[in-house]
């Protein structure tokens, strides 16, 4: 049995981590906190859907496409709307722009109070849910510009103005990971009390590892500096991991080292993947981890969107790992 004095085994829940990093700033308010733990308590109630979601017919399409074009998933739908109950009752949300909402969401304006944006892509990789993947929710938190009106400018924001962005993973355990810029914590579900609690602070990528992750069904329609560096990577020893849902590939990718890229293809010249809730919040964990994040030549967190839903090219990872495909995409 452990000393009871051994901190080492302290119990440390998300909202008391949340609590302890607010206390560094004196003038914080508390709404930043607040805010993170609405996401945690959609985060659970999502995690419980999820978990049941054959026993309760959760499972399945709802027979519409969403602006991405993508048909929606019951747990879609199920996902957004627990996101919204939770985050629409705090008084400091400004504007929440949904993966599944054709325009951002004025909730109050900055003289009302609205003082953080937040943008989320409510349950990633969803289409994989009747086959048990991992699928996830991602989050990325900007400070409201008061001084612009129009709720599309306000959540157009390079990476570099996140005040802090995550994902819950929803796979063999629910995993909640954030970084409010001071490195990245992991935290794992306790379904027998209801927390998510601290497993894990400082959160480092490992510097190298010979795996990458990228559909390969799409090579010939990449760019040709990827086509060479897969080349080189089957001539020197590399494994292929791709789960198709990109919290879990960025996950794995974040913890065993590797890279993890979704280049632009013939069907989606721009890339696939969103940049305001999907590549610049992962962008912001894995370089808050120690690695790196390109999209193109720029630096993912230095784009600059003009649309909400705008895609980018991913590449992110270990550092030495994305400097190698870098050799070759330029
Ligand atoms: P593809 C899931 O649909 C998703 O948006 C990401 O989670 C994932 O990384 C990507 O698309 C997979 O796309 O074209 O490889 O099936």
């Amino acid at each position: 049995m452990p000393n009871s004095h051994d901190l080492s085994e302290n119990l440390m829940s998300l909202q008391s981590h949340i609590l302890l990093e607010e206390a560094k700033f004196p003038t914080a308010s508390g709404d930043f906190t607040w805010i993170i733990s609405a996401i945690s308590l959609a985060a659970k109630s999502i995690a419980n859907h999820v978990r049941r979601a054959r026993l309760s017919g959760a499972i399945g399409k709802i027979g519409e496409t969403n602006v991405q074009g993508e048909e929606q998933q019951k747990l879609d739908v199920i996902a957004n709307r627990a996101i919204i109950r939770c985050l629409g009752t705090r008084a400091s949300v400004a504007v929440l722009a949904s993966e599944e909402h054709d325009e951002p969401t004025i909730l109050r304006r900055g003289n009302e109070g609205g003082k953080y944006c937040v943008m989320f892509d409510p349950l990633d990789g969803s289409s994989n849910l009747d086959t048990g993947v991992g699928v996830g929710t991602i989050f990325s938190i900007l400070r409201n510009d008061p001084h612009i009106h129009d709720a599309q400018g306000t959540v157009c924001q390079p990476g570099t103005h996140q005040v802090a962005a995550g994902y819950v993973l929803y796979g063999s355990s629910t995993i909640f990971v954030l970084t409010t810029g001071n490195g990245v914590a992991l935290f794992e579900l306790d379904p027998f009390i209801g927390s998510f609690l601290l497993v894990k602070e400082k959160v480092r990528i490992p510097e190298t590892n010979k795996v990458y992750s990228v559909n390969e069904a799409y090579r010939e329609t990449f760019p040709e500096g990827y086509r060479r560096y897969l080349d080189w990577a089957h001539q020197n020893g590399y494994s292929s991991r791709y789960i198709g849902s990109m919290v879990a590939d960025v996950h794995r990718t974040l913890l065993t080292g590797g890279v993890f890229m979704y280049p632009p293809t013939k069907k989606n010249p721009e890339g696939k993947l969103r940049y305001l809730y999907e590549a610049s919040p992962m962008a912001m964990i894995i370089e808050q981890a120690g690695g790196l994040a390109f999209s193109g030549s720029k630096r993912t967190m230095e784009h600059e969107p003009r649309e909400v839903h705008e895609r980018v090219p991913v590449l992110l990872g270990s550092r030495a790992e994305v400097e190698k495909v870098r050799e070759f995409v330029g």
